[in-house]
């Protein structure tokens, strides 16, 4: 029994977080099934993951709030330290990844989905960083990744007053793409999906890297690290194969992630 499963369809592989007794609240062995969702990742088959939450009330409620109570300093630590090496590691997967929020994302639920690529939600979606209202700072990345998505004063603003906001105004906010009525989001992420996984893989996972590499550079250096992606996909069958398609007015083409 696992707090992750996986369902691969076609080249889309839906990864739902699944405790939904707690509102798929994150703890330890949330965390090491969702770790493990990621072994499993078969890279040649898979072009982009979603993740979600099972249920119809939450992505994640949060980092597990009875788990965390009795925690001394370097427990917390070492969960903080699991937490973030976790959303780390979801954040720099060379696939590209869409959080398909249906419900609460706060606390560490906020933070899984911005260690996606894309947020997308239902109507009924709360973001939020409560946490100094629990005594405790954001601590799987919530105080670096907030701040980098809808600005220093915004974030500063959620994090320090622990306001929650809906739908609408993490929508005027930039820190959800598109909202869309509960029963209509995960076919939407999925049409996202579907559109993504069209495209040269190799070429999709290069502009992941450079543009999660280029945001903590200097524009000089972050161009140098453009330099490397863009040059890197000559070197693939699929560079060749977009190209000939496009001069020979060939249109759909299937690339062959090589
Ligand atoms: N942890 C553990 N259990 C949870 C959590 C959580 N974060 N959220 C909900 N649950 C459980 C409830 O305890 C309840 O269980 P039970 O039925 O056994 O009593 C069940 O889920 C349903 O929840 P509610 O009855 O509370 O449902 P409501 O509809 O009344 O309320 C809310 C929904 C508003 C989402 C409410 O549950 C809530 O406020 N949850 C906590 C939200 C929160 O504060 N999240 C932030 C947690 S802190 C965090 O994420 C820090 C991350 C970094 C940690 C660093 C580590 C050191």
């Amino acid at each position: 029994m696992s707090y992750v499963t996986s369902q691969q369809e076609g080249s889309i592989l839906l990864m739902t977080l699944n405790r939904p007794e707690a509102l798929n609240a994150l703890n330890a062995q949330v965390l090491e099934d969702l770790d493990k969702a990621l072994d499993g990742v078969d890279l040649e088959t898979v072009r982009c993951l979603v993740i979600t939450g099972a249920g119809d009330r939450a992505f994640a409620a949060g980092a597990d709030i009875a788990a965390m109570a009795d925690m001394d300093p370097e427990a917390a630590a070492a969960f903080s330290r699991r937490g973030n090496a976790v959303f780390r590691r979801i954040e720099s997967f060379p696939l590209p990844t869409i959080a398909a929020v249906n419900g609460y994302a706060l606390g560490g639920g906020c933070e899984l989905s911005m260690a996606c690529d894309i947020r997308l939600c239902s109507e009924n979606a709360v973001f939020g960083q409560p946490e100094v209202a629990l005594g405790i700072t954001p601590g799987f990345g919530g105080t670096q990744r907030l701040m980098r998505l809808i600005g220093m004063g915004k974030a500063k603003e959620l994090i320090f007053s622990a306001r929650t906001v809906k739908a609408t105004e993490a929508l005027e906010m930039g820190l959800v793409n598109g909202v869309y009525p509960a029963e209509e989001l995960l076919p939407a992420a999925k049409k996202l999906a579907a559109r993504i996984v069209r495209n040269a893989p190799i070429a999709v996972r290069a502009c992941k890297a450079a543009m999660n590499e280029g945001v903590d550079q200097a524009m000089d250096e972050a161009i140098v690290t453009e330099v490397r992606e863009f040059s890197g996909c000559f070197a693939s069958e699929d560079q060749k194969r977009g190209m000939q398609a496009f001069l020979n007015k060939q249109k759909n083409i299937e690339f062959l992630n090589q």
